[in-house]
């Protein structure tokens, strides 16, 4: 075996993302950025082994052969642009949903003339940057039903079917750039909301920075479309809602409305924007809104009710929290070590929104997402130290000096973590993942790119316990967890026949017109329902193809050799394809999914003559 640490880089290769994360701050930002650089380097000297009882820890994580993992976990995949499905404890990787990218193996947006192809390049084209996967809420609790996830690079929100694992709407959303915090509105998922992190003209014309504005976007959770946006000073970061659907919040760090880093950093204080959704439906009843690009676009600023409270927060807030029994707002202080908690009940009751402020427990260096076990534990994640640090929301607010719990060291710069169901108002309790941004030494080095690290976290007990470190596909950035026991009642294996499935049999081409045809095609192992069929070049072919097996785990799919065809095919699936054959010859088609014995000659010939 290889003693990794004889393959660490020198302290140096670590030292340099901080110092760029930090680079351009003055005097505190000076003191964090020396701070920083002894902590980095004790980092890199800590040994990566959890403790002496590894092997009780990896057994704690071990799930049998054969047997199932008590969470899937849903990761996105930052710059990857889908979605990565774990199961949890074992680390089991399962699943690649792709979303704002194409993906060859499930034939998704891999070709024009398919639904998901035309989505994405309708809406912004075929990448995208996720961060924020969110799941459907019923009661507080998951359903099982939706996750959403945002696109950064193109102003885009998506939604994934959870009964089939796949992408079934993407929306760019108006007015809005840089699609980043995404949350439900608890309780019943009452809107999706989404943040535009980037400032700019509403709507967008000339450049001219005097207009900038930032939005907030509330979205029927279905269509997508917006129900209504509201206007917000600075920008919105990350957001969050209460849980009794009144209330959602940003975090905003760019009070000074600044176009660079420095301008951006001036202020002492930004903010935590609660937006009262209530009083918002009331000045749409009212008419107080402009009609923007479509949307119902409300200024607070012109409404005869109070609906935007800006609540003063150290500079540059990042993370934006509401715990499980919803009393509390948490803004993660990013800049300062400090977390800030907001009494929600306070906010409209209070003089002044700072008076909501209860509470600013200081955590460690670089505190950017706050988690929950459920038992009154906050676990906030420490970007420069490389920690996660377990602290008592309780005694934090009662002002006893004794709040924080304890610390575990993460390798390395953990970005969010997340307890398992801890969004929702019954948080388990159980494990916790710490995403973190750096892998340094932790694998097997694979070039100058290297995977990112998580890390899963043993929560249960008084002491937080580091079970294990899995590597993953650029870049982990937040997750969500559901219990499988409530997530594998809606997971379909096998689709139904719809009505526009082509019946065992009923393969078949049709010409429609002088340049149109149409090809009706089932798949069952191991053959194709037409062995050839024959098109004139320049024919416009729409390809419909069912996979009639009816047991799971049985796909096909369906590949045309040298024309970019390739569709897969699920049990009881169809799907269809438009493209226009424009080549003269012998094109092959075949099964791209490995189905049984005969898979390889389960293939066919289309045949293009000549004009
Ligand atoms: Cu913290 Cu995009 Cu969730 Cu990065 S944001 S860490
Ligand atoms: Cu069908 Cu391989
Ligand atoms: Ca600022």
């Amino acid at each position: 075996m290889f003693d990794h640490d004889d393959y660490t880089r020198p302290a140096d290769a670590g030292d340099r993302w901080s110092r760029m994360a930090f680079a351009g701050l003055s005097r505190s930002g000076a003191m964090l950025l020396a701070l920083a650089a002894l902590v980095v380097f004790a980092v890199t000297c800590r040994s990566a082994t959890p403790d002496d009882d590894a092997g009780d820890l990896a057994a704690s994580t071990y799930v049998p052969v054969g047997e199932w993992d008590a969470y899937y976990a849903f990761l996105s995949g930052g710059q990857s642009g889908s979605v990565f499905v774990y199961g949890l404890p074992s680390g089991r990787f399962i699943r690649q949903i792709p979303v704002f990218e194409p993906r060859a193996a499930y034939g998704y947006a891999n070709m024009p003339g398919t639904e998901a192809y035309e989505r994405l390049a309708a809406t912004g084209g075929f990448w995208g940057d996720t961060h924020h996967p969110i799941l459907s809420e019923t009661g507080g609790d998951y359903d099982g039903r939706f996750l959403w996830i945002n696109d950064k690079a193109n102003g885009r929100i998506a939604r994934i079917e959870l009964d089939t694992f796949e992408t079934v709407e993407v929306k760019r959303i108006p007015n809005l750039y840089g699609t980043h915090g995404v949350a439900v509105v608890s309780p019943d998922t009452s809107y999706v909301i989404a943040n535009g992190e980037f400032e700019g003209e509403i709507p967008r014309r000339d450049p001219e920075p005097e207009g900038y504005r930032s939005i907030m976007a509330f979205l029927d959770p279905i269509s997508l479309d917006p129900r209504f946006e509201v206007l917000l000073p600075g920008n919105a970061d990350i957001n969050d809602t209460s849980k009794d659907g009144r209330w959602a919040f940003t975090t905003i760090y760019n009070l000074e409305r600044g176009l660079t880093v420095e301008e951006m950093i001036q202020r002492d204080e930004d903010a935590i924007a609660a937006i009262d959704i209530h009083a918002a439906e009331r000045a749409l009843e009212r008419g107080e809104y402009a009609e923007i690009g479509g949307v119902r676009v409300i200024d607070p600023e012109q409404t005869t009710e109070k609906l935007l409270y800006l609540i003063p927060v150290p500079k540059n807030p990042h993370g934006c929290d509401v715990d499980p029994t919803g009393t509390y707002v948490m803004g993660s202080g990013k800049l300062s070590p400090t977390v800030t908690v907001i009494e929600i009940a306070k906010i409209d009751q209070v003089e002044s929104p700072r008076l909501a402020v209860v509470a600013e427990p200081e955590v460690g260096l670089g505190p950017l997402h706050t988690t929950f076990d459920g038992r009154g534990n906050a676990y906030t994640s420490l970007f420069v130290d490389s920690q996660i640090v377990k602290w008592n929301i309780a005694k934090a607010v009662a002002g006893d000096p004794e709040y924080i719990v304890d610390r575990v060291d993460v390798h390395y710069n953990v970005g969010h973590t997340q307890a398992t169901l801890a969004e929702t108002m019954h948080p388990t309790g159980e494990y916790l993942l710490s995403l973190n941004k750096l892998s340094k030494d932790m694998f097997l080095p694979v070039g100058p790119t290297m995977p990112e690290n998580q890390e899963l976290i043993d929560i249960s007990g008084e002491r937080m316990r580091l079970l294990s470190s899995f590597p993953s596909e650029p870049e982990p950035h937040d997750v969500v967890f559901m219990r499988a026991e409530d997530l594998i009642p809606h997971v379909i294996q096998t689709e139904e026949l719809g009505p526009d499935a082509v019946a065992d049999g009923e393969s078949r081409i049709e010409r429609v017109g002088p340049d149109e045809v149409h090809v009706y095609m089932t798949a069952i192992r191991s053959k194709y329902g037409l062995s050839s069929f024959t098109v004139k070049q320049g024919d416009r072919v729409t390809l419909r193809a069912t996979n009639v097996e009816t047991i799971r785990d049985m796909s096909h799919g369906l590949a045309i050799d040298s024309y970019g065809i390739n569709i897969a095919l699920d049990p009881g699936q169809t799907r269809e394809v438009t493209f226009v054959a424009d080549k003269p010859g012998t094109y092959w088609y075949y099964c791209t999914w490995f189905c049984s014995a005969l898979h390889l000659e389960m293939r066919g010939r289309m045949l293009v003559e000549p004009r």
